[in-house]
């Protein structure tokens, strides 16, 4: 294949990731391009039919959907990451789709607007992730020794808690121990790594704190206690 392929686009987006992740296991050369979602270019309005990243342009033509791009890589590009076998494939494909659901569940979590909303947003999430730990075997990766697309997909997942931890403890993982060692090893994988930009976690940050949420209300909240905290240890000194 000998199109020139262009990822478009957004920092924090993990539906972007996930393609990052895929081109970067098949090892294909691709260039990438941020846009600012709050104020969509017209060149992107006008390749992305629904206004959504990601894009990925081939030659003159422009992709959309990551599921289906994740497709189109698996169909045109070495080093395939679903596996062979039809059943497995399909199964796969089946855990793809729940982590599409995930990644709505957690866009419910952070947009919740009260206390109680968000703790019950916080209960369906922690029910998420023991289904999915009872898919889990002896890893590292999610089907065992090869790393597949469904890996590509929770790694974006699991990312969000990476910073989502430094806010509270809401005990997501707990007792899940086999998810919470596949979590390890995706955080590592160089793919995962490379596939956001290194203010990640600061850019996340800010965009949860500035939503006024629930969320965003307890981050408020925490930067006053530590300002208090820090104003009480300077009149003790
Ligand atoms: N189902 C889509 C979801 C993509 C999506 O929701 N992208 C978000 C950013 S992560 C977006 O572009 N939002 C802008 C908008 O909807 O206006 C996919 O899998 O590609």
């Amino acid at each position: 294949m000998t199109n020139s392929l262009t990822l478009v686009s957004h920092a924090l987006c993990p539906y972007v990731q996930r393609i990052a992740i895929a081109l970067a296991e098949k090892q294909v050369a691709h260039d990438r391009i941020t846009v600012d979602l709050a104020n969509k270019p017209d060149w992107f309005l006008a390749i992305s039919p629904l206004g959504r990243t990601p894009v990925l342009k081939v030659g003159e033509a422009a992709l959309f959907e990551s599921g289906a791009i994740l497709e189109f890589l698996e169909d045109t590009q070495a080093h395939p990451l679903h596996p062979e076998d039809p059943v497995e494939r399909a199964r796969h494909r089946a855990w793809i789709g729940f982590g599409a659901e995930i990644l709505a569940d957690i866009a419910a979590f952070y947009t919740a607007h009260g206390p109680e909303a968000l703790d019950a947003r916080a209960t369906v999430l922690r029910n998420r992730f023991r289904r999915v730990d009872a898919q889990l075997g002896e890893g590292p990766w999610f089907a065992g020794k090869q790393f597949s697309l469904v890996d590509a997909v929770y790694a974006p997942v699991f990312r969000y808690f990476d910073t989502v931890e430094q806010i509270a403890d809401f005990g997501f993982f707990a007792g899940l121990d086999k998810l919470v060692a596949w979590r390890a090893e995706l955080a590592r994988r160089p793919s995962v790594r490379a596939a956001v930009g290194a203010d990640y976690d600061a850019r996340l940050f800010d965009f949860l704190r500035n939503r006024g949420t629930a969320l965003s209300r307890m981050m408020h909240a925490d930067r006053q206690d530590a300002v208090r905290e820090a104003r009480s240890q300077v009149g003790t000194n």
